[in-house]
């Protein structure tokens, strides 16, 4: 048998929110299923497989899904049901090991190093952990198992859905030579064309490429990439870390242009991430407000915290000041926030807990009373004041921004 130094495990579960959905309502088995809000405005979060082949997927308008695939039948989101079926898919991966690195509500690395003795060889874990799955949810997961984060990662989209992907450590690199260079973890919209117009189209020309070619042109990346192509990925899963960033989105069912609607939409967002943040015992470092424009662009102002913040009212003042940063006059189409360089809590030490005392206390029975009736329980007059209420209709994007950054939260994100 190959030697296997490490065995690292990805599962990421198959069309996450629809297959819940299909789950949760037998008429929806079988069909086209988008998740996503029941209007023209917005994106979609997820398509169920049947949807897939109508070229229909995650981030896609609404509006250019329902032209691409008028059948699919539209659901809106339900948070609060995924995150409960998430938390009980990692207990389940829990059960296998202790080093379960969640990623994402719906993927997460596992490092089973040591544990043949338990569940057998790596193909046997594989089958074993998805078997686990499938038998608590009704729910398919691809699984791809490997000696490092990043091949397990392409192993288990390789053959989605409901596949198993097992790459030996001494098979890796050969393995990978064929692949898209999109598959690199790092490479995206931007850095994609820059590598096909240096004649580089697959990971197999960027393994064979001269590591000093590739640092002269894409500097630092350049090195990541060779690494990453010869499949060396030194980075252990960490137990418990979780997301880099958390941030919610809101695409608007109206436009907004006055900073004080702007700022009634981003209040909510900074209450929503606020709590998510503390929920996971983070503090974060800095914020990012994003506006997306009627024209579909995407403007960006971040700015890092005087010191670690975990409070809606912490949140909400950076991203006021940040909004005076835009020079666009809008209207907007979208508004986002994200936290973002989350540290845990207990390691920010210099967190003035006395200067945010009065937030925080009330903040967190804000958290408690919420945790017991609900989100909607508690809307502060803030709220209720002014032009309407925040938006019912409009839809909110929340994501957990992952530890490679490779993953795309919105259309226009990052790359
Ligand atoms: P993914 O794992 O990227 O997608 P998926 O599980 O729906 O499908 P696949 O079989 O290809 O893995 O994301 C998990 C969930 O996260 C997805 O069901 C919906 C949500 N999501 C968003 O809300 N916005 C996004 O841009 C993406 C990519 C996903
Ligand atoms: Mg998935």
């Amino acid at each position: 048998m190959d030697a296997w130094p490490r065995i690292v495990l990805h599962a990421d579960m198959d069309a996450f929110y629809a297959a819940v959905e299909q789950r949760e309502n037998p008429d929806l088995r079988g069909k086209p299923v988008l998740i996503g809000p029941n209007s023209h405005r917005g994106v979609v979060l997820t398509a169920s497989y049947e949807a897939r082949p109508y070229g229909v997927g995650s981030a896609m308008p609404v509006a250019e899904a329902r032209r691409r695939c008028p059948q699919a039948v539209m659901v809106p989101p339900n948070f609060e049901l995924y995150q409960s079926i998430s938390q009980q898919v990692m207990d389940i991966f829990a059960d296998f090991s202790p080093y379960v690195e969640a990623i994402s509500l719906d993927e997460a690395f596992i490092d089973m190093t040591g544990a043949t003795h338990f569940f057998g060889a790596p193909a046997e874990m594989g089958r074993k952990i998805k078997e686990a799955v499938y038998d608590a949810t009704d729910l398919h997961i691809s699984v791809g198992v490997s000696s490092t984060k990043y091949v397990a990662k392409v192993a288990s989209a390789h053959d989605k859905p409901n596949g198993l992907t097992v790459v030996p450590p001494s098979h890796a690199k050969d393995w990978l030579a064929p692949q898209p260079i999109r598959r690199l973890w790092g490479v995206g919209k931007k850095t994609g064309p820059k590598l096909e117009a240096l004649g580089l189209y697959t990971i197999g020309d960027i393994a064979d490429a001269e590591p000093e070619y590739l640092s002269h042109h894409l500097g630092q990346s350049g090195a990541h990439f060779y690494n990453l192509a010869h499949a060396r990925d030194p980075r252990r899963v960490t137990r418990g870390r979780t997301a880099k960033s958390i941030g919610s989105d809101r695409t608007l069912s109206k436009d907004v242009s006055h900073k004080d609607d702007i700022v009634r939409h981003l209040h909510r967002s900074a209450e929503r991430i606020a709590r998510r943040v503390r929920a996971k015992g983070y503090v974060a470092n800095g914020l990012r407000v994003r506006l997306k424009t009627t024209e579909f662009e995407m403007l960006t102002r971040q700015r890092k915290f005087s010191k670690p913040a975990d409070t809606a009212t912490e949140f909400l003042k950076l991203a006021t000041t940040l909004l005076d940063e835009f020079d666009h006059p809008g209207p907007f189409r979208l508004v986002g926030m994200t936290a973002f360089d989350l540290d845990w809590q207990d390691e920010a030490n210099q967190l003035d807990l006395f200067e945010t005392g009065r937030d925080r206390d009330l903040e967190l029975t804000l958290d408690e009373v919420t945790k017991k009736f609900g989100s909607d329980t508690v809307v502060r007059a803030r709220d209720m004041t002014g032009h309407g209420t925040v938006s019912k209709n409009g839809v909110n994007l929340d994501y957990l921004d992952f530890v490679d950054g490779e993953r795309v939260s919105s259309p226009g994100g990052a790359d």
